[in-house]
């Protein structure tokens, strides 16, 4: 390289670098003023302007026209593949949790061509003697991370660095053992009736961005081949994979498989929901702060934006998305929708008093705007008009809601809801 070259060179490396936005140079928006004006797309008129006239017509017709706009502006559409699956039981043990539940390892090997990808599901069943109704999520740093309980394998896959955890060198070690037990409050969920199977996110698409090499899109494309624009994002590969663990508990005699509820928090909330709009086995869905690209309507532009989100995470959405960074207005969807999507079963959308940064008003707000649809299809949506006050769970209606007191998380009072609203809504 001349000289002259490699300071042009030097010259455009700096000014890529300085056009690349960074977390500070988004400013979050938390005052309710400054909240653009905004007006949601009806649900119940169909792209060319007509309106939905009947359920049939919902279901058959604009249900889908929806999902298709999701797929591709939002989440990206999974390209058809053809993979096998086989399903290995690594353990089982009926002495866990001081005897009063069952835990089981299974993983589900989703084989494509000559590559596989291990999906390790930890499941924990109460003893009883018939099937049970069960809850499915992501953990966030490995199994092992979910109880003390020394007989579950920690993760050998890429995990996020956290000093807090003793992880570096994205290496889970024992360190991290049960460190998350409180987001997973085993011995309520077993006392109430239900199982719980949770897998680490990571073992189907590695939380950073590595222009999809590795996870499941690193055994779909080849040589170099990326997800085209309307193609998914890691959130879509996610919901894939809960798929694949569904397909497993349809075979667990243990498990009831038509209560099945899917619950996720965070960017695992965001997948929940789109998990429960594209795979309708799932019998309940629940979003625990799920926020931007989750339950929050993108239009108001409160706290986390479609910007910052496609920025600071490039990797999660399709890159369609990036066309409405900044131009929410323009989206033919809103979050709304995603949420009107899982009628006709029970949804649950949950926030947090300090958790501003998920737009607990714009939560709300879409679970109360996606009542239109539950209620145009002859079902209870949601039982309250405004925003409640916090701790004050309102779940008589077919969309739940509650804003917890406290910061971005999920707790046991958390879980005590989903409890009491999934016994109530799957008698
Ligand atoms: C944040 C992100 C949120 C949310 C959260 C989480 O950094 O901005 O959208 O998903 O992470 O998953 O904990």
């Amino acid at each position: 390289m001349k000289a002259s070259e490699s300071l042009l060179f030097v010259f455009l490396l700096s000014f890529l670098f300085a056009c690349q936005k960074s977390p500070k140079d988004f400013e979050p928006n938390y005052d309710e003023s400054k909240v653009p004006e905004y007006k949601l797309p009806d649900p119940l008129v169909f792209e060319n302007g007509k309106p939905v006239t009947n359920s049939s017509e919902w279901y058959s017709k604009r249900r889908p026209e929806i999902l298709k706009l999701f797929e591709e502006e939002v989440y990206g559409r999974i390209p058809e593949f053809e993979f096998n699956q086989v399903y290995v039981l690594n353990d089982c043990d009926s002495t866990a949790l001081n005897g009063k539940a069952i835990r089981k390892q299974v993983t589900v090997k989703v084989i494509v061509d000559d590559k596989s990808l291990d999906i390790n599901v930890l499941i924990f069943l109460p003893k009883s003697k018939k099937p049970v109704p069960a809850f499915l999520g992501y953990n966030f740093n490995g199994n092992h991370t979910v109880n003390h309980d020394t007989a579950i394998f920690v993760t050998r896959n890429w995990v996020m660095n956290n000093e807090e955890m003793g992880i570096t060198g994205n290496k889970a070690t024992q360190k991290s053992r049960g460190i998350n037990s409180n987001n997973w409050p085993l011995d309520l969920i077993i006392e109430r009736g239900f199982a719980l199977a949770t897998v680490y996110y990571g073992d189907i698409d590695p939380d950073f961005d590595d222009d999809f090499q590795n996870g499941i899109h690193g055994l779909v494309y080849h040589e170099g081949d990326i997800p085209a624009a309307e193609e998914w994002g890691s959130i879509a590969a996610w919901a894939w994979g809960l798929s694949r663990v569904m397909d497993y508990l349809e075979t667990d005699p243990a498990i009831i498989s038509q209560k099945v509820t899917v619950i996720g928090h965070s960017r695992l909330g965001k997948t929940a929901l789109w998990a429960g709009a594209i795979d309708q086995r799932f019998a309940v869905v629940i979003s625990n702060n799920s926020g931007c690209g989750g339950a929050a309507i993108s239009r108001r532009q409160f706290g986390e934006t479609v910007e910052r989100i496609n920025t600071i995470f490039p990797h999660w959405f399709c890159d369609n998305f990036n066309d409405y960074n900044n131009k929410e207005k323009n989206l033919p969807v809103d979050q709304h929708m995603l949420i009107a999507l899982i009628a006709p079963r029970p949804v649950y959308v949950a926030s947090a008093t300090e958790d501003l940064w998920a737009d607990p008003l714009g939560e709300f707000l879409a679970a109360a705007a996606a009542d239109t649809v539950y209620r145009f299809l002859g079902l209870p949506g949601i039982s309250i008009k405004t925003m409640p006050e916090p701790d004050h769970p309102a779940m008589e209606g077919y969309i739940g809601y509650h804003l917890r007191t406290g910061k971005h998380d999920i707790t046991p009072w958390d879980w005590e809801q989903y409890l009491n609203f999934i016994s109530f809504h799957l008698k």
